[in-house]
Protein backbone atom coordinates (compact mmCIF):
# COMPACT_ATOMS: atom_id res chain seq x y z
CA UNK A 1 0.00 0.00 0.00
CA UNK A 2 0.89 3.99 -0.71
CA UNK A 3 0.67 6.68 0.98
CA UNK A 4 0.31 10.13 -0.53
CA UNK A 5 3.34 12.06 0.70
CA UNK A 6 2.14 15.55 0.76
CA UNK A 7 4.90 18.62 0.17
CA UNK A 8 5.04 20.02 3.64
CA UNK A 9 5.37 16.18 5.03
CA UNK A 10 8.49 15.49 2.30
CA UNK A 11 9.77 18.88 3.88
CA UNK A 12 9.38 17.89 7.56
CA UNK A 13 11.04 14.71 6.88
CA UNK A 14 14.29 16.40 5.20
CA UNK A 15 14.48 18.93 8.09
CA UNK A 16 13.65 16.13 10.86
CA UNK A 17 16.47 14.24 9.29
CA UNK A 18 19.15 17.48 8.73
CA UNK A 19 18.86 17.87 12.26
CA UNK A 20 19.54 14.45 13.08
CA UNK A 21 16.02 13.89 14.66
CA UNK A 22 15.11 11.09 12.19
CA UNK A 23 17.80 8.60 11.71
CA UNK A 24 17.07 5.24 9.81
CA UNK A 25 18.98 2.40 10.44
CA UNK A 26 22.47 2.23 8.77
CA UNK A 27 23.11 -0.98 7.49
CA UNK A 28 27.01 -0.18 6.60
CA UNK A 29 30.12 -2.59 7.80
CA UNK A 30 29.78 -1.36 11.71
CA UNK A 31 26.70 1.10 11.48
CA UNK A 32 23.81 1.35 13.89
CA UNK A 33 20.98 -0.94 11.95
CA UNK A 34 18.27 -0.94 15.14
CA UNK A 35 17.41 1.27 17.54
CA UNK A 36 16.04 -0.08 20.89
CA UNK A 37 12.37 1.87 21.90
CA UNK A 38 10.80 2.18 25.15
CA UNK A 39 8.79 -1.01 24.55
CA UNK A 40 11.91 -2.92 23.87
CA UNK A 41 10.90 -3.15 20.34
CA UNK A 42 14.19 -3.25 17.72
CA UNK A 43 13.17 -0.74 15.10
CA UNK A 44 14.71 0.33 12.30
CA UNK A 45 14.13 3.95 12.37
CA UNK A 46 13.98 6.44 15.20
CA UNK A 47 12.73 9.57 16.15
CA UNK A 48 14.58 11.63 18.90
CA UNK A 49 12.65 15.31 19.02
CA UNK A 50 15.10 16.82 21.68
CA UNK A 51 17.80 17.34 18.85
CA UNK A 52 15.00 20.12 17.57
CA UNK A 53 17.56 22.56 19.73
CA UNK A 54 17.97 25.57 18.08
CA UNK A 55 15.60 28.30 17.98
CA UNK A 56 15.29 27.81 13.97
CA UNK A 57 14.70 24.67 14.27
CA UNK A 58 11.89 25.35 17.22
CA UNK A 59 10.06 28.00 14.86
CA UNK A 60 10.14 25.63 11.60
CA UNK A 61 8.96 22.96 14.11
CA UNK A 62 5.98 25.26 15.18
CA UNK A 63 4.75 25.65 11.45
CA UNK A 64 4.63 21.99 10.59
CA UNK A 65 2.52 21.39 13.89
CA UNK A 66 -0.07 24.10 13.31
CA UNK A 67 -0.23 22.90 9.37
CA UNK A 68 -0.90 19.56 10.95
CA UNK A 69 -3.43 21.55 13.39
CA UNK A 70 -5.39 23.67 10.92
CA UNK A 71 -5.24 20.58 8.09
CA UNK A 72 -7.29 18.69 10.56
CA UNK A 73 -11.04 18.00 9.15
CA UNK A 74 -12.96 17.79 10.94
CA UNK A 75 -11.54 20.89 12.40
CA UNK A 76 -9.60 20.59 15.98
CA UNK A 77 -11.95 22.95 18.20
CA UNK A 78 -9.33 23.50 21.23
CA UNK A 79 -9.09 26.45 24.17
CA UNK A 80 -5.90 25.49 25.48
CA UNK A 81 -2.87 23.57 24.71
CA UNK A 82 -0.99 21.25 26.88
CA UNK A 83 2.45 20.08 26.57
CA UNK A 84 2.99 16.90 28.71
CA UNK A 85 6.66 17.11 30.94
CA UNK A 86 9.05 17.29 29.60
CA UNK A 87 9.13 17.23 25.74
CA UNK A 88 6.04 18.65 25.42
CA UNK A 89 6.67 21.66 26.96
CA UNK A 90 9.06 23.69 24.86
CA UNK A 91 6.56 21.50 21.46
CA UNK A 92 3.19 23.31 23.53
CA UNK A 93 4.86 26.52 23.55
CA UNK A 94 6.34 26.68 20.13
CA UNK A 95 2.76 26.22 18.99
CA UNK A 96 1.01 27.95 20.51
CA UNK A 97 3.19 30.97 19.75
CA UNK A 98 2.83 30.06 16.13
CA UNK A 99 -0.92 29.97 16.48
CA UNK A 100 -0.37 33.27 17.28
CA UNK A 101 2.19 34.61 15.25
CA UNK A 102 1.05 33.27 11.68
CA UNK A 103 -2.43 31.96 12.59
CA UNK A 104 -4.04 34.81 14.10
CA UNK A 105 -5.41 32.26 16.83
CA UNK A 106 -4.70 33.88 20.43
CA UNK A 107 -4.55 30.08 22.68
CA UNK A 108 -3.71 29.60 26.18
CA UNK A 109 -0.73 26.99 26.87
CA UNK A 110 0.01 25.09 29.91
CA UNK A 111 2.67 22.48 31.16
CA UNK A 112 2.69 19.72 34.22
CA UNK A 113 6.01 19.43 36.40
CA UNK A 114 7.20 15.69 37.08
CA UNK A 115 7.87 17.08 40.96
CA UNK A 116 5.36 18.95 42.55
CA UNK A 117 6.21 22.16 43.92
CA UNK A 118 5.88 22.62 47.96
CA UNK A 119 6.45 26.32 47.59
CA UNK A 120 5.34 29.65 45.73
CA UNK A 121 2.65 28.85 43.92
CA UNK A 122 2.75 25.52 44.27
CA UNK A 123 0.91 22.18 42.21
CA UNK A 124 1.82 19.89 39.10
CA UNK A 125 0.76 22.35 36.51
CA UNK A 126 2.00 26.08 34.58
CA UNK A 127 0.09 28.05 32.64
CA UNK A 128 -3.70 28.30 31.49
CA UNK A 129 -6.04 26.89 33.88
CA UNK A 130 -7.34 23.78 32.23
CA UNK A 131 -10.89 23.55 34.14
CA UNK A 132 -13.87 23.25 32.10
CA UNK A 133 -11.27 24.49 29.26
CA UNK A 134 -11.31 22.07 26.16
CA UNK A 135 -7.47 20.98 25.57
CA UNK A 136 -5.34 19.49 22.40
CA UNK A 137 -2.75 17.57 23.77
CA UNK A 138 1.41 18.19 21.72
CA UNK A 139 3.77 15.47 22.05
CA UNK A 140 6.46 14.54 19.79
CA UNK A 141 6.04 11.13 19.07
CA UNK A 142 3.48 8.15 20.04
CA UNK A 143 4.63 4.42 19.78
CA UNK A 144 2.29 2.71 22.71
CA UNK A 145 0.39 5.37 23.53
CA UNK A 146 1.78 4.89 27.75
CA UNK A 147 2.86 8.47 27.78
CA UNK A 148 -0.22 10.26 26.02
CA UNK A 149 -2.85 7.82 28.02
CA UNK A 150 -0.86 9.86 31.14
CA UNK A 151 -1.20 13.33 29.96
CA UNK A 152 -5.18 11.92 29.84
CA UNK A 153 -4.58 10.86 33.27
CA UNK A 154 -3.63 14.93 33.92
CA UNK A 155 -6.33 16.37 32.28
CA UNK A 156 -9.32 14.42 33.81
CA UNK A 157 -7.72 15.00 36.86
CA UNK A 158 -8.02 18.88 36.54
CA UNK A 159 -11.73 18.79 35.06
CA UNK A 160 -10.61 19.55 31.64
CA UNK A 161 -12.33 18.19 28.18
CA UNK A 162 -9.51 16.35 25.76
CA UNK A 163 -9.98 17.69 22.37
CA UNK A 164 -7.47 16.05 20.84
CA UNK A 165 -3.54 15.13 20.36
CA UNK A 166 -1.20 16.50 17.40
CA UNK A 167 1.82 15.09 17.75
CA UNK A 168 4.75 14.83 15.25
CA UNK A 169 5.11 11.17 14.51
CA UNK A 170 2.76 8.35 14.70
CA UNK A 171 4.61 5.35 14.60
CA UNK A 172 1.84 3.29 13.73
CA UNK A 173 2.34 0.27 16.08
CA UNK A 174 0.28 -2.27 17.25
CA UNK A 175 0.94 -3.18 21.02
CA UNK A 176 1.47 -6.29 22.71
CA UNK A 177 2.60 -9.73 22.85
CA UNK A 178 2.87 -10.86 19.21
CA UNK A 179 -0.03 -13.51 20.72
CA UNK A 180 -2.43 -10.92 21.58
CA UNK A 181 -2.00 -8.48 18.95
CA UNK A 182 -5.15 -6.76 17.67
CA UNK A 183 -6.26 -5.42 14.44
CA UNK A 184 -5.91 -1.70 15.67
CA UNK A 185 -2.66 0.69 16.13
CA UNK A 186 -1.94 2.21 19.47
CA UNK A 187 -3.31 5.83 18.00
CA UNK A 188 -6.68 3.92 16.80
CA UNK A 189 -6.65 2.96 20.45
CA UNK A 190 -6.34 5.86 22.16
CA UNK A 191 -9.20 7.55 19.56
CA UNK A 192 -11.40 4.93 20.47
CA UNK A 193 -11.14 5.34 23.89
CA UNK A 194 -10.81 8.94 25.01
CA UNK A 195 -12.97 9.76 22.09
CA UNK A 196 -10.68 12.16 20.97
CA UNK A 197 -8.80 12.73 17.22
CA UNK A 198 -4.73 12.03 16.92
CA UNK A 199 -3.34 14.18 14.46
CA UNK A 200 0.19 13.89 13.11
CA UNK A 201 2.42 15.51 10.94
CA UNK A 202 3.94 12.52 9.32
CA UNK A 203 2.82 8.41 10.28
CA UNK A 204 5.30 5.76 10.21
CA UNK A 205 4.10 4.82 6.14
CA UNK A 206 5.13 8.63 4.84
CA UNK A 207 8.92 7.87 5.97
CA UNK A 208 8.39 4.17 4.37
CA UNK A 209 7.04 6.23 1.19
CA UNK A 210 9.96 8.99 1.69
CA UNK A 211 12.51 5.88 1.58
CA UNK A 212 10.81 3.94 -1.34
CA UNK A 213 11.38 7.06 -3.57
CA UNK A 214 14.65 8.01 -2.59
CA UNK A 215 15.47 4.70 -3.66
CA UNK A 216 13.53 4.92 -6.89
CA UNK A 217 15.90 8.03 -7.78
CA UNK A 218 19.06 6.10 -6.84
CA UNK A 219 18.61 2.28 -6.76
CA UNK A 220 20.65 0.55 -3.74
CA UNK A 221 21.65 3.81 -2.01
CA UNK A 222 18.62 3.06 0.41
CA UNK A 223 17.85 -0.53 -0.38
CA UNK A 224 18.28 -2.52 2.86
CA UNK A 225 17.33 0.43 5.12
CA UNK A 226 14.27 0.20 3.38
CA UNK A 227 13.65 -3.55 2.97
CA UNK A 228 14.37 -3.27 6.76
CA UNK A 229 11.32 -0.25 7.03
CA UNK A 230 8.85 -2.71 5.24
CA UNK A 231 9.65 -6.10 7.56
CA UNK A 232 9.04 -3.67 10.59
CA UNK A 233 6.10 -2.64 9.43
CA UNK A 234 5.13 -5.85 8.32
P1 LIG B 1 4.77 5.58 23.99
O1 LIG B 1 4.67 6.15 25.38
O2 LIG B 1 4.97 4.08 23.99
O3 LIG B 1 3.65 6.01 23.08
O4 LIG B 1 6.12 6.07 23.35
C1 LIG B 1 6.35 7.42 23.10
C2 LIG B 1 7.69 7.81 23.68
O5 LIG B 1 8.72 6.91 23.23
C3 LIG B 1 8.18 9.14 23.21
O6 LIG B 1 7.62 10.19 23.95
C4 LIG B 1 9.69 8.97 23.40
O7 LIG B 1 10.06 9.12 24.75
C5 LIG B 1 9.96 7.55 22.97
N1 LIG B 1 10.33 7.37 21.53
C6 LIG B 1 10.82 8.41 20.75
O8 LIG B 1 11.05 9.52 21.21
N2 LIG B 1 11.02 8.22 19.40
C7 LIG B 1 10.82 7.04 18.76
O9 LIG B 1 11.04 6.93 17.53
C8 LIG B 1 10.36 5.95 19.55
C9 LIG B 1 10.16 6.11 20.93
C10 LIG B 1 9.87 4.90 21.70
O10 LIG B 1 10.67 4.58 22.61
O11 LIG B 1 8.90 4.20 21.36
Amino acid sequence: TTTALLPYQREFIEFSMSHKVLKFGDFSEGGEAFFELKSKRQSPYFFNAGLFCKGSALAKLGKFYAEAIMNARPRLEFDVVFGPAYKGIPLGAAVAYTLADLHDRDIGFSYNRKEPKDHGEGGLLVGEDLKGKRVLVVDDVITAGTAIREAFGILRKEGATPAGVVIALDRQEKTGAESVIGTTSAVQQVEEECGVPVVSVVGMSHLTEYMASKEDATPGANAQALEAMRAYRA
